[in-house]
This record gives structure tokens, C-alpha cells and sequence, in this order.
């Protein structure tokens, strides 16, 4: 099956970067200039040339690729280099005045808005020519007129096509420290990055004053040219994509690489780094080293090989880390490299997260010849990123202060009539700024965002705490997800229609009740959900072993689900029956029974023996109830659960959640937290 990607190259940086990346995915799969199988790849198997490319009648491979620009030069040089044939001149959209956008965003813009139908008409003949499209791959530059402009309506519009399909971008940022860039750079870019947070799903920036430091630092070349930096550039492109085109048995599609990287969806923004870098073209950049795991992976973590210049303060720490490595690898080398990463504590990833980093290990392409064992990529979403956010949005404030240069956007139609555009981008540019900086250390920030738009969860009701639940199904689906609340009591359902009908937040696509059993939504087979919550339920089931059964059926591969309950020890006992219903009197009498509690040993070890979620059989679990499920391999995806103590603090009318291991926490109220992994359905 095809996941395949639909790439957009827009103005000067978006061609020539994509076709540099095009040249580079040709020699790696063996294929021609003209798009035919090379001799020597006839008998390939082992790659996905499907997911960029398709096959004429003739057979040969044509990039799943549309060129837009609003100026001919770059596209014509496209079309009068060796690879002209390669693209599919269907493709091609170049304007016919041909005068660009003039480093000007709202031209770009309008412009995008006069051709749509001819760039949608593209569109839309290459989603349909794929069998199971999951996304796009806008390829542009944030500075200028068209890809910034332009780029920023096909983002609008892509959103609005195909809402369920993925945009990943790779943004190229200009270089800040040179000022013979243009002027109104920081314009452009603060119109464009509103776009980017809002519309896309995922940004790889490419940050040209990083790119021409490491050019200058790795293949010793001062002032590089473009198609040199564009070379490291489709280096970590084609790095990005090789788990997708060499299936492994992870990362194969650009979804689980997002869904590892990307805890909220506005902070969406990655780093990269690449080693080593060669360049066959130049003598000094040939030296071969000695490439090691570890090697590769301590020099991925060091900032000067980032390609964003964006310095690291003490606080400033990974939110996730993601490194592909290809070659001849061990895994045990992995495994110990890890281990001395970790113990020399090399990354500083945020408090609260899995601190881990994720490798994929993929193979390398056999017609590349290369000197080196091992090289890899890391793909990181870093606080620091900000920083660079941050220099836009000063530039910006010190132009807008002047109103320097206003006069080119004042003539378009979006600027005739007031600055509002402008305001509003800056201002959703300074919140993402904020959410890097305040919220991933205070996770409680986080709460007042968005999550996915792609995201679906299930509540499951319970019948004695229907408040808290109710709170519990609002937040979620405040947070932007897509929520069905379900419970076995009629009129619950009813109340909690009532409830969420006064708030005219909420619609019924976006959080729906149904009076339906767990049990029978499973049995309906056909509706699965990222999040499953079963909040202070299961205590109350009769058989809670089948219960789990159907929650765990419920959720998707790599979904998650959350339960809360309280453990069966005479702590629980006095609190929540002698206290909570004898004495206070909080809760009526009789709603729980002690001998229906359970210890999170006992649901840890159903998860791991029965329902086979957890495959290590060496999780840190103890009796004594602090449990942590993270298991012993730091490896990708191994983050399989937690569990939690949570306490209700009667005079702050409030829950704490108490951190991990923090002694006797779990001994009454707990949240478990488990992992579905991605190979079972
Ligand atoms: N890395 C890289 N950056 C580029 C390349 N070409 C242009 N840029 C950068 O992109 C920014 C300007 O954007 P362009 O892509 O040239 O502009 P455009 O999208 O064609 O827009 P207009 O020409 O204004 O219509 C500047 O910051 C350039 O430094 C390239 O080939 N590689
Ligand atoms: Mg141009």
C-alpha cells in the first residue's frame, strides 16, 4: 500500500531546492534523468519509489511534483537542464507577465488567488492519481514575494481541500545576518509564518545563515553559491524521507514521524542536523572519519551542526528527538550509544517528557556510493527554535515602527484598507513564541491550546462522577479534538447534551454524545480513536477484565488510552469508603466497594500478559506500586506507559498529579497511561 506524498515547489528557493532534491531521489533509486530505471535497478524490490514517484505508460517514473513560479527563470533553467524531461510538463505552471511577486507577500498572495484554478486543477490530477494519498510537501522560501505569498494561499487552500491529509513544509528562512537581503524580509516572513503555525502540519526550517555557516565549516567553502547550499538541503530532504522510501518497520509513513515529534500542534517546527557531510565536487571535503554510532550520534547533538542558528540557553532543552540513521548498524551499538548519551546527559529534554531520544534505522541506497559506514539525521523539535522566531519578530517591530516600506503592500487589496493583516500575524507568531518558551516548561500553558486537528478521542462515562467527567470531556474537546462522550445511563447522556448545548463552542461534529456501552461501540467495529479515556470507571464495572478487553480494541494503533481508579489498599479503603462516604459524606453510600479496587501492578501485568501491549517483560515495575512502564530500551516508540498518583486536595478544591515514583503516591487514586503499539490492530 502507498502512502504517497504530493510535493509543491513554489517560487526561486522552492524549484531550485526541489530539484535538487529530485536529482538526489533519482540517483538513490536508480533512476535516469529522463525518469527511466537505470539497468542496475532493474530488480529492485526493496524500495517505495511509489511514494514520489508514479509510472507512465511507458513505465517510466515521473515526480508526484507540481512547479509553480510567477517569474520563468529558475523553471527554465529547470527545463533547459539535463533532468528537463524528468518532470511532467502537465506540472508546470509558470505566469505568463512573468514579472514574480517583487519580494512582496501580498502579491504573491493575490497573484495565488488569480491562477487557483489552474494550480488547483494540478492539484487535484495528481491526488486523484494516488492510491492512498497522505500528504503534501510545500518546498518554498519565507522571504520573498512568491514562495512566502503564494505559498502561504496554497497552505489556506490545502487546509481547506483536504482536511484530512497532511502538510509538511520546507521552509527556507533568510539569512538575518546578511543585509544585502532584502529589506522587507521580515514583512514577508511574519505574514508567512502565521500560515505556517496555522495551517501546517509540520516546517522543517532551513535556516540560510546556518546553511552558509556550515558550508563554510564542513566543505570549507566561503560564500557559498545556492546550488551548493541547496545540496545540503537535499541531502537532509532526502534523509527525512529514507524511512518512508526504504520501508523498515517503523516510521514508514510521514504521520508517525509527526506524531513522534509533535506533542501540540502549533509547536511544529524541526531542526536538523546531517553527518557527515561530504561533497565529492570539492577536495578538502572528501576526508573521510571515522563514523561509529556514537560518533554520529554526539555530533547530531552538537549546536554547531544544527541547520538553524538559534543559540541554546540553560533552559532551553529538546521536546523531542528523532534520529534516522542509516548504514550498517548494530542495534546494540545503538543501544549503548544511548546509554553513554544519556549517562553523559548530552540532550536536556524538557521536565516532564519522555526524555528519550528515537532512533529508526534505515538502509542506505546501494547506487550511492559513499566512504562512510553510518551517517545520520536528527529531526528535533528544540525550545531554542524561538530565538529564531524571535529575530523575525524584532526586525519586524523595528520596520512596522517606522512604517518603513508600507507603500508595495498598501497597493494589494489586503493592505488597502488598514495594517490588521500584519497585526494579527505578528500576534499569532508571538503566542507559538510563547508556547516554545513558556509552555514546555509549564506544561499547565499547554492546556489552554489546541490539539490536532486530526485528533479523534472517545470518552467513556462513568455513572457515579459525571461532573468531573463532563469537565473532562469539555477540556478535551476545547483542546481542538474531535470528542464522542459515552455512557450506559440515559439520562447522563441527556444531562451531558444539555450541559455542552449551552455553550455554543461546542457542535456536534466536534463533541458528540452517545447512549451506548463500551462493549457495543467495539462490537460496531468500525470506529477506532487516538484517545481513549475511561475516567474512574473500571472500579465500578462488573468485569473489568472484558472492560479493558474493548477499551484496548477501541483505540488505534499507536493511540493511547487513559484510565484512573484507585488501588486496593486499606489507605484507599479509609479515604474513599470510611472518609469520602462515611464520614464526609462527599460521595453517597455505597458507590464503591473496596474488593472491586485495583493495584496498578495488577493492571500493568494484564497489559503486559494478557493484552500484550507492553513487550518488555524487564519494565520497571515494583509491587510497592511507584511503577513506571517506560521500558529499559531507550529506543523509539518503547515509551509504552506510566502510571501516576493523582490526589484530590479537598481545601484547593483541586487534583494534583504527583510526579513519578514520588514514594506512596500511588496508593489510592492513580491515572495509567498505555500505549497501543503500531502492530496491532
Ligand atoms: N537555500 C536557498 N535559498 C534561496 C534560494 N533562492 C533564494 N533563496 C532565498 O530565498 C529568499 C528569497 O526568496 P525567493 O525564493 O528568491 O523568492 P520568490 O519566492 O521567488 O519570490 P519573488 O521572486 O519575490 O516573487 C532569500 O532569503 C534568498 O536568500 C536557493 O536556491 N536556496
Ligand atoms: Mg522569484
Amino acid at each position: 500500500m502507498g502512502r504517497e506524498l504530493i510535493t509543491l515547489q513554489a517560487g526561486q528557493a522552492g524549484n531550485a531546492i526541489g530539484h535538487s532534491f529530485w536529482q538526489q531521489l533519482c540517483q538513490e533509486h536508480g533512476i535516469s534523468q529522463d525518469g527511466t530505471l537505470e539497468d542496475y535497478a532493474q530488480d529492485a524490490g526493496f524500495d517505495r519509489k511509489d511514494v514520489f514517484f508514479y509510472q507512465a505508460d511507458d513505465d517510466h517514473y515521473i515526480p508526484r511534483s507540481i512547479l509553480v513560479d510567477l517569474e520563468p527563470r529558475v523553471i527554465n533553467n529547470i527545463l533547459s537542464s539535463p533532468f528537463a524531461n524528468l518532470y511532467n510538463p502537465e506540472n508546470i505552471y509558470v505566469s505568463q507577465d512573468g514579472g514574480g511577486a517583487a519580494n512582496n507577500w501580498a502579491m504573491g498572495y493575490h497573484a495565488a488567488e488569480r491562477i487557483y484554478d489552474e494550480v488547483f486543477d494540478m492539484i487535484d490530477r495528481e491526488a486523484d492519481g494516488s492510491d492512498s494519498l497522505e500528504g503534501f510537501m510545500l518546498l518554498h522560501s519565507i522571504a520573498g514575494g512568491t514562495g512566502s505569498g503564494l505559498g502561504s494561499f496554497l497552505l489556506e487552500r490545502l487546509n481547506d481541500r483536504f482536511p484530512k491529509k497532511l502538510i509538511q513544509t520546507y521552509s527556507v528562512f533568510p539569512n538575518n545576518q546578511e543585509t544585502s537581503d532584502v529589506v522587507v524580509q521580515p514583512y514577508n516572513s511574519i505574514l508567512a509564518l502565521k500560515r505556517l503555525v496555522n495551517h501546517a502540519d509540520s516546517v522543517v526550517v532551513l535556516d540560510n545563515a546556518a546553511l552558509s555557516r556550515i558550508a563554510a565549516d564542513r566543505l570549507h567553502v566561503q560564500n557559498p553559491s545556492f546550488s551548493q547550499t541547496n545540496q545540503l538541503v537535499s541531502t537532509v530532504m532526502s534523509a527525512s524521507t529514507t524511512t518512508l522510501r526504504y520501508p523498515g518497520y517503523m516510521n514508514n509513513d510521514l504521520s508517525s514521524i509527526i506524531a513522534s515529534l509533535i506533542p501540540t500542534p502549533r509547536c511544529h517546527f524541526l531542526m536538523t542536523s546531517f553527518t557527515p557531510f561530504t561533497s565529492d565536487q570539492i577536495e578538502k571535503a572528501k576526508s573521510i572519519r571515522k563514523t561509529t554510532v556514537l560518533d554520529v550520534m554526539r555530533r547530531l547533538l552538537q549546536p554547531k551542526n544544527r541547520m538553524v542558528s538559534a543559540p541554546t540557553s540553560k533552559t532551553s532543552c529538546y521536546i523531542s528527538l528523532l534520529n534516522i540513521i542509516q548504514g550498517d548498524v548494530d542495534p546494540t551499538d545503538v543501544h549503548k550509544s544511548l546509554l553513554r548519551i544519556r549517562e553523559r546527559q548530552l540532550a536536556n529534554f524538557i521536565p516532564w517528557g519522555p526524555a528519550s531520544i528515537q532512533v529508526a534505522l534505515t538502509r542506505k541506497s546501494p547506487y550511492v556510493p559513499s566512504s562512510h559506514r553510518v551517517n545520520g539525521l536528527m529531526l528535533a523539535n528544540h525550545t531554542s527554535i524561538a530565538s529564531l522566531f524571535k529575530r523575525v519578530r524584532d526586525q519586524y517591530d523595528r520596520l512596522m515602527k517606522r512604517n518603513a516600506f508600507l507603500e508595495p503592500y498598501k497597493r494589494e487589496r489586503m493592505f488597502s484598507n488598514n495594517m490588521d493583516e500584519f497585526h494579527d500575524s505578528r500576534e499569532v507568531v508571538q503566542d507559538m513564541i510563547d508556547e516554545y518558551q513558556v509552555g514546555y516548561l509549564t506544561p499547565k500553558f499547554l492546556l489552554t491550546k489546541r490539539t490536532s486537528r486530526h485528533q479523534k478521542d472517545l470518552i467513556i462515562q462513568n455513572i457515579t462522577h459525571i461532573k468531573m467527567i463532563i469537565n473532562n470531556k469539555l477540556t478535551l474537546s476545547r483542546l481542538g479534538a474531535t470528542t464522542t462522550g459515552i455512557d450506559v445511563t440515559e439520562s447522563n447522556v441527556k444531562m451531558a447534551k444539555l450541559h455542552s448545548e449551552q455553550d455554543p463552542y461546542f457542535t456536534p461534529d466536534r463533541l458528540d454524545y452517545q447512549y451506548i456501552a463500551a462493549e457495543d461501540l467495539a462490537k460496531q467495529g468500525e470506529e477506532k480513536f487516538d484517545v481513549v479515556c475511561a475516567m474512574e470507571v473500571i472500579e465500578h464495572v462488573d468485569k473489568p477484565a472484558e472492560f479493558l478487553k474493548t477499551c484496548s480494541k477501541l483505540v488505534k494503533p499507536g493511540g493511547h488510552l487513559f484510565l484512573s481508579t484507585i488501588s486496593r489498599t486499606p489507605f484507599a479503603k479509609l479515604l474513599t469508603i470510611t472518609m469520602a462516604e462515611d464520614v464526609l459524606g462527599l460521595v453517597s453510600k455505597g458507590t464503591h466497594s473496596h474488593e472491586k479496587y485495583i493495584k496498578p501492578i495488577e493492571l500493568a501485568n494484564y497489559f503486559k500478559d494478557e493484552i500484550k501491549w507492553f513487550s518488555h517483560s524487564d519494565s520497571a515495575i515494583d509491587g510497592g506500586g511507584f511503577s513506571s512502564l517506560i521500558g529499559s530500551s531507550p529506543i523509539l516508540n518503547r515509551l509504552e506507559g506510566q502510571i501516576r498518583g493523582i490526589a484530590y486536595i479537598p481545601w484547593q478544591k483541586r487534583w494534583v498529579l504527583f510526579d513519578e515514583g514520588t514514594p506512596a503516591s500511588t496508593l489510592c487514586n492513580y491515572v495509567f497511561w498505555a500505549r497501543k503499539p503500531m502492530n496491532q490492530i
